[in-house]
């Protein structure tokens, strides 16, 4: 215990609440490391330079390494961001800490459930995997254990939700009438975002996927499952990007040396993800046949909308740095960018992740395009974009922000900032080479998801470089991510071991504009939840209708009814059934 000289640290004020964080914080890395361990196998793989796995396991390594990245990695870090983010702005602890503690074990579980039956893959004689890769898409067909485990992390998601609306509400009547502090207001947002998202998830899961898994009944509709997958799909990288943007935010001005240029600004921000990142899903289904070309088309202006809201934050994001960097004496137009703390591992990553997101950005209007995006889909450069977006934006700034956290989660300073801050740069570069790499592959049309891209010794003449220096860039770059994985980890495993030390605390400065400069309306959370539903109505029950009217909730070709009711036939006339079963369809459009 340390005693509280300085300001006290977020630890020494909610020692419980700080351990929950710490505990997902652990869940999340030892994702990263695992995932990052089969990130540099598939990447050493598909580009023939270094075979440690039989290619029939490639899809075991490659779905490990989505699900362990972008589900448990992310989510756990934001479960325990975002329990750190409401304790701290609200200043009051959980309402109950066992309740608290038993989301994180129910995510706990579901992720054990899920990845266990994933690693299981490697081991055949069990006869139990799920090679289905992280969007599981039917007709591949995972183990039931798979959903299952889905099923258990997403309910445990929900009642985190739950918690942090009952700290919000809790503390509502302890201050009528004040506006929602930032933190706790992107909190909540966010969560509204994900329990209108994970509707689609949740019914592909319970009412299809695992039923049928289970062999309760025969067929799903894939085009169905993967509509329902894709409404859940866009929003979750908005899941992953918000507590990115909590830390820029809110954390970034205050390491870059000044304050939040506009709270406002940030709000408006939330709001617009709430609106708009679910009636956008389509976009991912460009080429799915079966799906009008309109629903097509208005996803994609929904989606350049979603454009908006990136760039009102690179203006706010890059105006408080500067407002930050003047203050530290920075002149100039462009000078300030030297006073800037370039030192400080969490600044220099967050800023690192914030210009990757830029390029991220740009390519994403390329997958966005309805037309250009038939030039790259499924290529290389789909993951060359998401590596940018989720992979560094979000990722780097998680590791960054986390060497700000730490201290104040455990009151013992971080092993080494000098490999803290090799460590961010060599995410840097490696992404650059990875990435790059990966764009100009999707360029030449060479495939993602495959342990044999069979392009070796095709030489483009007409472009800068051949597949195979593209190959080499592209296992170099990936060898620069996983030694900067390994750094980040063991840096942070030596600092359990550092001695406790006082002084660790930190603050956050109000914004310049503060919430009082927006109108009140922005905090109507109820009213934002009515128009998001609106809005993924429109999006969605037409196309959703067209796809059960044309192809049957559970597709076509087998059974027309499910299994279960199998030894009710005779019974009862199934015939019968399904007429009803139409009459119901028939009133759909
Ligand atoms: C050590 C660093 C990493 C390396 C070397 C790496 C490498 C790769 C490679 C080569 C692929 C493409 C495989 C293929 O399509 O055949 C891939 C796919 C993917 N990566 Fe990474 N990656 C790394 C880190 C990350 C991070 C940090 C994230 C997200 C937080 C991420 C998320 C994904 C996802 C979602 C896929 C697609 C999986 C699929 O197609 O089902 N990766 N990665
Ligand atoms: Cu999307």
């Amino acid at each position: 215990m340390s005693s509280q000289t300085g300001t006290p640290t977020f630890v020494d004020r909610y020692p419980e609440e700080a351990s929950v964080v710490r505990q997902a914080f652990l869940v999340s890395f030892v994702a990263l490391g695992l995932g990052a361990l089969f990130g540099i196998i598939q990447a050493l793989h598909r580009t023939n330079v270094l075979r440690l796995i039989d290619s029939a396991d490639y899809y075991t390594v490659l779905t490990a390494h989505g699900v362990l990245l972008v589900i448990v990695f992310t989510i756990f870090f934001l479960v325990g961001l975002y329990q750190w983010a409401i304790t701290r702005s609200l200043d009051r602890p959980a309402e109950n800490i066992t309740f608290t503690r038993a989301w994180l074990g129910l995510m706990s579980l579901g992720s054990v459930l899920t990845g266990g039956t994933i690693l299981l893959g490697f081991v055949d004689e069990i006869g139990i995997s799920a090679d289905v890769l992280f969007t599981f898409y039917a007709p591949l067909q995972a183990h039931p254990l798979f959903y299952t485990g889905l099923a258990v992390f997403l309910i445990g998601t929900w009642l985190a939700g739950v918690d942090w609306f009952r700290s919000y509400l809790a503390w509502r009547g302890d201050n009528p009438g004040e506006r929602i502090p930032l933190q706790t207001f992107m909190v909540l947002t966010t969560m509204v975002m994900w329990y209108i998202a994970t509707i689609g998830v949740a019914i592909s899961v319970l009412f299809f996927l695992l039923p049928w898994s289970l062999g309760l009944i025969d067929t799903v509709n894939p085009l169905l499952t993967r509509t329902l997958f894709w409404f859940f799909g866009h929003p979750v990288v908005y899941f992953w990007l918000l507590p990115a943007y909590l830390l820029w935010y809110t954390v970034l001005p205050k390491i870059a040396g000044g304050r939040l240029f506009s709270d406002p600004l940030a709000r408006v921000v939330f709001v617009l993800f709430v609106l708009l990142s679910t009636p956008v899903g389509i976009h991912h289904q460009y080429l799915d046949p079966g799906i009008a070309e309109g629903f097509k088309f208005i996803a994609m202006t929904n989606t350049m909308f979603l454009l908006l809201p990136s760039l009102l934050t690179a203006f706010t994001v890059v105006a408080s740095m500067e407002h930050g960097a003047r203050q530290r004496g920075g002149t100039g137009l462009f000078g300030w960018l030297k006073a800037l703390p370039w030192r400080d591992p969490a600044f220099t990553g967050m800023a690192l992740a914030g210009l990757m997101f830029a390029a991220g950005g740009f390519s994403g209007m390329i997958n966005a395009g309805m037309n250009i995006n038939y030039l790259v889909h499924n290529t290389l450069w789909v993951p060359g974009h998401f590596h940018l977006t989720v992979g560094t934006a979000v990722a780097l700034t998680m590791m960054a922000g986390t060497y700000w956290l730490w201290p104040q989660l455990t009151n013992r300073p971080l092993y080494s900032r000098p490999i803290a801050l090799a460590q961010v740069v060599i995410w840097f570069g490696g992404m650059g080479l990875m990435s790059n790499a990966m764009h100009v592959s999707g360029l030449f049309g060479i495939p993602r998801r495959t342990a044999e891209p069979q392009y070796e010794g095709f030489d483009f003449a007409t472009s800068f470089g051949s597949v195979s220096e593209l190959n080499l860039q592209l296992a170099i770059g990936g060898s620069l991510l996983f030694v900067s994985t390994v750094l980040f980890l063991g840096n942070l495993a030596l600092s359990m071991g550092t001695p406790t030390r006082d002084g660790l605390g930190q603050t956050l400065p109000p914004a310049l504009s503060g919430p009082t400069d927006s109108p009140a309306v922005l905090d109507n959370l109820r009213l934002w939840t009515v128009i998001a539903l609106v809005l993924v109505v429109l999006a969605y029950a037409l196309p959703l209708g067209s796809i059960v009217a044309e192809s049957g909730l559970f597709g076509s070709g087998g059974n027309p009814y499910p299994v279960v009711i199998e030894p009710l036939v005779g019974w009862i006339d199934p015939g019968a059934v399904i007429e009803i079963f139409h009459d119901l369809l028939e009133v759909l459009p």
